[in-house]
Order: C-alpha cells, then sequence, then structure tokens
C-alpha cells in the first residue's frame, strides 16, 4: 500500500520564530537548504488504489431517485471581466420525482439534491476530471463501500455507481470529494453540492419551504490578477514541486503556511457568489448555512445585533429552537436558522456577519500572504434586502421540533476509558495521536463493535508535540451521528476561548465537532455501520497532509 505523503506544516508562530524553531535561516531558506526538510513537502499521492468497482446498478435495488453526477471541468463567471476556471458537479436528474434536484444559477457549485428518510437512491458519478476522485455523503450514516474512501477513488473516465438507502434525519447534509491528498485542491475549485434529507417528522412542524427554505453555501477564495482561484499547494506544485523551490521561496512559503493552517482567501462567496445580495420578503425564512470552506471558521451575527435562533444542526432539527448572540460554524458543519423578517420596515437592509474572534493562530498576519483574510478577523458575508411584504404568512415557530434520544455515557462500552485521540503537530506534520493516513491500515485501538455505544475524546492540548494547541480542528467522523458530551477548557486557554464560547451549539446530533485549543471534547455514539471509515480533521489542507485515520466497526 502506498505510504502517505507527509507535509511539513507548522503553525502559530511568524516566520522568524519558524525559522529558529526549526533551526533554519533566512540565508538557509535562500539557498534551498530548506529543500531537504520539505521533499515530501508537496508529494501530493497521484495515484489512488485501484479497487475493483461494479458500476452495473443492482437488479434488485428499487431506486425511488436516480441521479447522474458528473465531475468536469468548467469555468464560470465570478468576478467581473475574464471567467474563473472550475471543476465542478454537474447533475442530472435520471429517473423520480422532479422536485429532487435543483441546480444553483451562475454559480460552480453542484446541484442541490433533495431527498426522503427511507428512499432508495442510485447516483451514477462520472470523474471526467484529469485525476482521481470519489464522492463522499456528509453526515450520512452509509455502508463503507458508499461512503466516499479514498480507496475508492477512481481514475479519470471511470465511474462509481452509489446505491444506498437514506437512513439520516431531516437536515442540511453536503458532498464533497474525498480522494486523498486532493480534497482540498478539489473542494476550492469548486466541486461541492448540497444534500437535503426530509423525513415525517420535519414535515409535521410547517416550517418555511419552497422558496422561503434557502441553502446559503459559505466559502472563501483568493483570485489571482486573471479572475483564477489561488491554491498555494497546486502552485507550489506547478512551480516546479516543493523539491525545487530555489527561486520560489515565498510561493512555497505561502503553500507552507497553507498546509500548516488551511488555503483561505480573502473574498467571502456565497453559493459561489461575491457580494451576495439575498432579496427576502419581510417573513419568516429557514436559512440553511454550510460552511463550505477550506478552512475559515465562522462567528456568525446579524448586523443589528438581533440574535440567531437555530432550529437544526449538521445532524438535523435539534429538540428545540435555540437562540444565540452568535453562532460558530467550523468547516464541514451546518446550521439551519428560523430567521423572521417581518420584523424589518420593507426597503431595509441586514448584513450576515462574521465577528471577530480570537483565533489562536499568532503566526496568521506576518506569516499569511498579506493578501489573506486572517482567521479571526470581522468581516460581512451578506446583505439581505426586505424587498416585499409577504405573499404568505409563515407559520409560527414550533416550540418543540423533534424528538432527541440522549445517548446515556454509563452505558458505553468504554465508559471508563473514552478512546483518546489526541491532535498535535509532530516532525511538522499534523497528526491524529501521533500518526497519520494510510488507505487501509487500522491500529489496534481503532477497532470498535458493531452496535457498540463508544465514547471518543478529542484533545487540543499542549505537551505533546512541539505546536499543539495553536489552532481549532473541527473533527469530522463518518458513518456516524455522535453526541457531544461534555467539554473541558484548560484555564489558560479560558480567554480566547471565550470569543467563541457563546456560540458553540452542542446540543442534538453532529458529525463534526469544533475542539479549540486548549479543549478536551468527548463525544458519544453508536456504530451501526459495519467496514472502514474515517475520522479526520475538516481543516481540508490538514486532512490531505495525513490528519485522517481508518476506524472498522467490526460486526
Ligand atoms: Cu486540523
Amino acid at each position: 500500500m502506498k505510504s502517505n505523503a507527509e507535509s511539513p506544516i507548522f503553525l502559530g508562530l511568524d516566520r522568524r520564530t519558524f525559522l529558529r524553531l526549526s533551526g533554519l535561516s533566512t540565508s538557509l531558506l535562500a539557498t534551498g537548504t530548506l529543500v531537504s526538510l520539505l521533499t515530501a513537502c508537496g508529494a501530493v499521492p497521484q495515484n489512488q488504489a485501484v479497487i475493483e468497482t461494479t458500476v452495473e446498478a443492482t437488479a434488485n435495488f428499487a431506486a425511488d431517485v436516480e441521479f447522474r453526477l458528473r465531475a468536469v471541468e468548467d469555468s464560470v463567471a465570478i468576478l467581473p471581466g475574464k471567467a474563473t476556471e472550475a471543476w465542478r458537479f454537474e447533475g442530472e436528474l435520471v429517473s423520480g420525482d422532479k422536485q429532487s434536484l435543483a441546480t444553483v444559477p451562475d454559480s460552480y457549485l453542484g446541484p442541490i439534491l433533495r431527498v426522503q428518510q427511507g428512499q432508495k437512491v442510485r447516483i451514477r458519478f462520472e470523474n471526467e476530471l484529469a485525476e482521481a476522485s470519489i464522492v463522499h455523503w456528509h453526515g450520512f450514516v452509509i455502508a463503507d463501500n458508499m461512503d466516499g474512501h479514498p480507496r475508492h477513488a477512481i481514475a479519470g473516465g471511470e465511474e462509481y455507481l452509489y446505491e444506498f438507502t437514506v437512513k439520516n434525519r431531516a437536515g442540511t447534509y453536503w458532498f464533497h470529494p474525498h480522494a486523498h491528498g486532493r480534497t482540498g485542491p478539489q473542494v476550492y475549485r469548486g466541486m461541492a453540492g448540497l444534500l437535503l434529507v426530509s423525513d415525517p417528522e420535519e414535515a409535521a412542524l410547517d416550517l418555511p419551504s419552497g422558496a422561503y427554505d434557502m441553502p446559503l453555501v459559505l466559502q472563501d477564495r483568493l483570485f489571482d490578477d486573471e479572475n483564477q482561484f489561488r491554491y498555494f499547494v497546486d502552485e507550489a506544485q506547478e512551480s516546479g514541486g516543493m523539491s525545487g523551490m530555489a527561486g520560489h521561496n515565498m510561493g512555497n512559503m505561502d503553500a507552507m503556511m497553507a498546509q500548516m493552517m488551511g488555503q483561505r482567501g480573502d473574498r467571502i462567496l456565497v453559493n459561489g457568489q461575491i457580494d451576495a445580495a439575498l432579496a427576502v420578503e419581510a417573513r419568516a425564512y429557514r436559512l440553511r448555512l454550510v460552511n463550505g470552506s477550506n478552512s475559515r471558521i465562522y462567528k456568525l451575527a446579524w448586523s443589528d445585533n438581533s440574535p440567531l435562533t437555530a432550529i437544526a444542526i449538521g445532524g438535523g432539527l435539534l429538540a428545540a429552537p435555540m437562540t444565540k448572540p452568535y453562532i460558530i460554524l467550523a468547516p464541514g458543519e451546518r446550521i439551519d436558522l428560523w430567521t423572521d423578517f417581518s420584523a424589518y420596515e420593507v426597503g431595509s437592509e441586514l448584513r450576515l456577519q462574521s465577528l471577530e474572534f480570537a483565533s489562536m493562530e499568532m503566526g496568521d498576519m506576518m506569516m499569511d500572504n498579506d493578501e489573506i483574510l486572517p482567521s479571526g478577523a470581522p468581516f460581512d458575508i451578506m446583505t439581505i434586502r426586505i424587498e416585499a411584504t409577504a405573499t404568505e404568512e409563515a407559520a409560527p415557530l414550533p416550540q418543540r421540533l423533534a424528538e432527541i434520544e440522549q445517548l446515556d455515557p454509563r452505558e458505553a462500552v468504554n465508559t471508563d476509558a473514552p478512546y483518546q485521540v489526541e491532535l498535535y503537530m509532530d516532525e511538522m506534520v499534523w497528526k491524529l495521536n501521533g500518526r497519520t493516513f494510510e488507505l487501509e491500515e487500522v491500529a489496534s485501538d481503532e477497532r470498535f463493535q458493531l452496535n457498540g455505544l463508544y465514547i471518543w475524546e478529542f484533545v487540543n492540548l499542549p505537551g505533546r508535540g512541539m505546536m499543539a494547541d495553536f489552532m481549532a480542528h473541527p473533527m469530522h467522523i463518518h458513518g456516524v451521528q455522535f453526541q457531544v458530551l461534555s467539554r473541558q477548557i484548560d484555564p489558560q486557554y479560558e480567554e480566547p476561548w471565550q470569543t467563541l464560547a457563546g456560540g458553540i451549539i452542542d446540543e442534538g446530533w453532529h458529525d463534526t465537532v469544533l475542539v479549540a485549543p486548549g479543549e478536551r471534547v468527548q463525544v458519544i455514539m453508536r456504530f451501526t455501520e459495519p467496514g472502514l471509515f474515517l475520522y479526520h480533521c475538516h481543516i481540508l489542507e490538514h486532512e490531505d497532509g495525513g490528519m485522517m485515520r481508518n476506524f472498522v466497526v467490526e460486526a
């Protein structure tokens, strides 16, 4: 099996400190002595494992809805002037209800697929890119060979057939590529789409629907002078690879910073649009916010300081609506807001913003390319114009939304010894328990029993690696939805933590949880799908660099 390329990533330090700690000097950098340290830096695996897959539809799988999903190279108008080259999902409804597929107009984003709990879904994925890819249905409880594991990645020109029954609760899920080492660049170039699930419990609530149910995908991008996406790791590769870095030091420093802290941009896009504006009626809406950014954390707030009302999170409807002054949305996470614009005058405007927070990434401003908007910096996300009175009154917000079974930690298999996952950097690479990703490797402590209830504890504390604790990591577990049991913050991190704490929603079901610097976060879950699944950081450059591992659920 091919070994994962390890990427040197370092963080939380300005350039000078990094050079000192790593025993380098700027003169060494200039002469290219850094080369040997960085030989593996850009060595993105080009070949995924070849696995035989069936592309023949299963005869006795009577699909209720069938889609064709192509990964294509395309160009889209984003900025004035030249079009931007993008990679995108092009969707087509093959059979089933016409409401099952919608496209996002004038966007690189893929289709919005609407499915119902219990439906049988068939999706034929056709990879027309020049590199391997595979599709992961983020948040879905699904068979392991349908989950889009990188071992199932297919080369350009090949197909992968997905057939599954929707098991998830009503909610906002999404899909994106998951080829190892290439998730970051593929998502960044545009590959992402939405997967919205409905169920009878949700239907009974009479929540805003149709035009009043609005998915909003939040992403940041950096553009060059020709209106093209800038992705630093690929740029370093294209300019002769990181091993030939003499003469490309600054470019490669950008790439190293991106690997260390995640690729960020300076433009905020909503549904693929810059300077997004949404015209609404003075009534209630369901706004489904998806953080589809490679690494940016949003601290969502309204410009008039109105509180936000959350009705659903990644794993679907909350038990009851929750009101927060602001809400933290980490990469991979979703939040559904119930927002009533009827209190606003027709003709008025409101902005959705991201507020300032302590990012802990102290090197950011000094090390990042200065075009980049640093993590934790405040910015506007979009403008909402209240353009008209309501054509139809919205039903009032129900005070109870869903039944949520609380998992009991006393009933867990490992109540007294949770599986600990330590998040830290070691030998310049972000790791999980000191290990990086191997395509099919599973360690002895990464094995769990089917239908077993388990507690995992993510630990983001100093003392393990040289730089263990400078970044918040959104940790994602595949094939399962979990509940957050507890958070424990180290006292020395209390102050920065307080800039996030008021906006964290731990209630309900999750597939991704943000683990802040100085934190221990315990989650509990029951594994109901046997097989090989992933858990990883959803900062896509961390994931691509190896901050990802397999675990096995054994029948
Ligand atoms: Cu991470």
